[in-house]
């Protein structure tokens, strides 16, 4: 598990993909994550033709891993993952030039995070990077006439409604939901909002059930 403020981000280690070896177990991890870390090795002449084998690997088997969604797609089998590419072992006496070849292959395709897992160098942008990736917002929740609980955040895709806030706390919620009031951006303090609302990382809701 990965901490980012309050928040709990799970981080799966996979076995290597190589033209030769692509575990069914790592494409369908890589196919239902919420996001992936492209790790490439900047102390290895190689890198740019093997993360090429990763990518076409799992392009094989239908797995598009890309930084941004397309807006337009003709293959519904096609899965795209958002993803992060991770260069790593920066502090290698050629990693310069190497993350130049990387830059210029994969640039257009991913964001580029630098860093050096050995000496820890840069590792904290990286635990950035990927909770931005995720987007998603934290949403707290409190009783009525309790304070909010400010320890255990609801984590929704950026965009989430009260209804969808309504249905992670409890399936039965989303539809016994009669109202609720929500103090955080856009909103007085405890004013009551539709259930369509949209939430904002940070916000605290109140739900009432019927
Ligand atoms: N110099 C240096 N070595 C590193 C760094 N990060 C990892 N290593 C070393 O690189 C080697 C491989 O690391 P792993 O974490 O096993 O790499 P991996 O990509 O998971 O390897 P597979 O599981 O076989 O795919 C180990 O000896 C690590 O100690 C780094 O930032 N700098
Ligand atoms: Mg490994």
């Amino acid at each position: 598990m990965m901490d980012w403020k309050d928040v709990r981000v799970q981080l799966i280690d996979t076995p290597p993909i190589t033209a030769d070896m692509l575990d069914p177990v790592v494409s369908s991890m890589a196919r239902a994550c919420d996001a992936v870390a492209l790790v490439v090795d900047l102390a290895d002449d190689d890198c740019v033709s093997n993360t090429e084998t990763v990518l076409e690997k799992l392009a094989g088997v239908k797995t598009r891993l890309v930084g941004t969604f397309p807006e337009v797609v003709d293959d519904p089998g096609l899965e795209f993952v958002k993803t992060i590419l991770v260069a790593n072992k920066s502090a290698d006496p050629d990693a310069e030039v190497r993350l130049e070849f990387i830059r210029e292959a994969f640039a257009n395709r991913f964001p580029i995070i630098t860093l050096d897992a050995e000496s820890g160098k840069d590792v904290e942008a990286l635990r950035d990077a990927l909770y931005q990736i995720l987007d998603v917002i934290r949403v707290y929740t409190k009783r009525p006439g309790k304070p909010a609980d400010m320890e255990n955040p609801f984590t929704l895709p950026r965009g989430s409604t009260i209804t969808e806030l309504a249905g992670a706390v409890h399936k039965e919620m989303a539809e016994t939901l009669k109202s609720a009031k929500l103090w955080g951006t856009g909103v007085t303090d405890g004013q009551s909002v539709p259930r369509d609302h949209s939430l904002h990382d940070g916000d605290i809701a109140e739900l009432h059930a019927g």
